[in-house]
């Protein structure tokens, strides 16, 4: 990342990026749905394809001059299939909120019932939240976690299934650490008479690996973002099998809710496909699951409840009510970017504080393991943050822990060919 005309040019600017490179390069950072993308990755996303507009799909463009930005797109779409296993692909959408709306809009129309998983539950905005165009456009009806295993109640979503016959269910998490049976979700919507969507974006890079099983044997559709465990650039990406589906989805991301793709995003997009096709990526996944089991095994050591008992993918939901009564998500997230990591409050379920204060956080391993720690590294990190929520206030502690959090970054640099 080469800033030299920039901060030529605009010094303000070019200094509050290198505050964030600083800040990237000082905490652990262990937000579930971060990551850090290679520098060929920032390369693509910072050249001059974003000066092309380029609105309609390879070979059938509304400008001209678009033969250079129809390979970069064609070559995103066969990476993006190869990598997924997927017949037919769009990978314009700007965000996973973009991909998640245009998908949705194909199989409901406003008005009609739509199930998706309870945003309090690990759920997600754009899965039904009434602050959320789905919320505000679809009858939304939602499904949650079984009290006692605090995994998706299944039978709960088939009974409502047949209750409401929705049009669409979708499947799919933000804070949810363990498999999703997108099989037994497929057999519930298509029983009776729902398509499923399914959206993966935090597990795409488990799923494109094999380290959590494909949605793509029996979801209808499937989005995703590009950027969390999958490590590219900020974006999103939808998937399907069905011919049928090619013209209302394309045509539901654009002219139905977007306008000009974002070539240089595109490329970003295609460069981080390429590297997840490659073995490396395989390696890295497994050690993001184990990583996360490690983190997992560290804040159990201290006392920590970890939800459902632990991890099968890269989030944990840690249980704060085992820390002492007085620690909430905020509180936690707050004494943790103290000392130097990164982590967000998160409700868990049964939740009774408000979502800004919240009884849990969520701790993810994807961008600590492309910073390159290894599991004795994530265990003694799970520890540090056990020591620091257990001991909120206690300056010593902190003054301990923030000094060993430094030396653990220190031993794995992050971009250090940047200046
Ligand atoms: N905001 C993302 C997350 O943190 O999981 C989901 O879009």
């Amino acid at each position: 990342m080469n800033l030299e005309h920039l901060t030529s040019q605009d010094p303000e600017l070019s200094a509050a990026i290198g505050d964030e490179l600083t800040r990237q390069r000082n905490s652990i950072e262990l937000i579930a749905s971060e990551n850090f993308v290679s520098l060929a990755v920032m390369e693509a996303v910072g050249s001059c394809l974003t000066n092309k507009y380029a609105e309609g799909l390879p070979g059938h463009r509304y400008y001209g001059g678009c033969w250079a930005v129809d390979a970069i797109e064609d070559i995103a779409r066969e990476r993006a299939k190869k990598l997924f296993g997927a017949a037919f692909v769009n990978v314009q959408p700007h965000s996973g909120a973009q991909a998640n709306y245009a998908a949705e809009s194909v199989f409901a129309k406003p008005g009609d019932t739509v199930m998706g998983m309870d945003l309090s539950n690990g759920g997600h905005l754009t899965h039904g939240s009434p602050a959320n165009f789905s919320g505000k456009l679809f009858n939304m009806i939602s499904y949650g976690l079984s009290e006692e295993t605090e995994r998706i109640d299944y039978d709960d979503v088939a009974a409502k299934a047949e209750q409401y016959k929705p049009r669409l269910i979708i499947a799919g998490a933000s804070a949810y650490p363990r498999i999703i049976d997108f099989e037994r979700f497929a057999q519930i919507a298509h029983d009776n008479g729902a398509a499923l969507m399914v959206d993966m974006a935090h597990i795409a890079g488990l799923v494109a690996t094999g380290a959590h099983p494909s949605p793509m044997p029996y979801a209808d559709v499937v989005t995703t973002t590009t950027h969390k465990t999958l490590r590219g650039t900020r974006g999103g990406l939808i998937l399907w099998n069905n011919e049928e589906l090619t013209k209302p989805m394309n045509s539901a991301v654009f002219p139905g809710s977007q306008g000009g793709p974002l070539e240089h995003v595109i490329a970003g997009k295609a460069v981080a496909f390429g590297e997840a096709l490659q073995p490396s990526f395989k390696t890295y996944i497994d050690n993001v699951c184990a990583n996360a089991k490690a983190l997992g095994r560290g804040m159990e050591s201290r006392g920590l409840r970890m939800v459902t008992g632990g991890t099968d993918n890269h989030l944990l939901l840690v249980d704060l009510t085992t820390a002492g009564e007085d620690v909430t998500g905020k509180s936690a997230e707050n004494a943790l970017d103290e000392v130097g990591i990164t982590v967000n409050k998160n409700t868990i379920p049964g939740e009774k504080r408000s979502p800004f204060v919240t009884s849990g956080i969520r701790v993810g391993s994807a961008a600590m393991t492309t910073r390159g720690f290894d599991e004795a590294e994530a265990e003694r990190i799970g520890q540090l943050i056990g020591d620091t929520v257990t001991h909120l206030g206690g300056e010593d502690v902190m003054a301990k822990v923030a000094a060993e959090v430094k030396e653990l970054l220190a031993r794995h640099p992050l971009y250090p060919e940047i200046g």
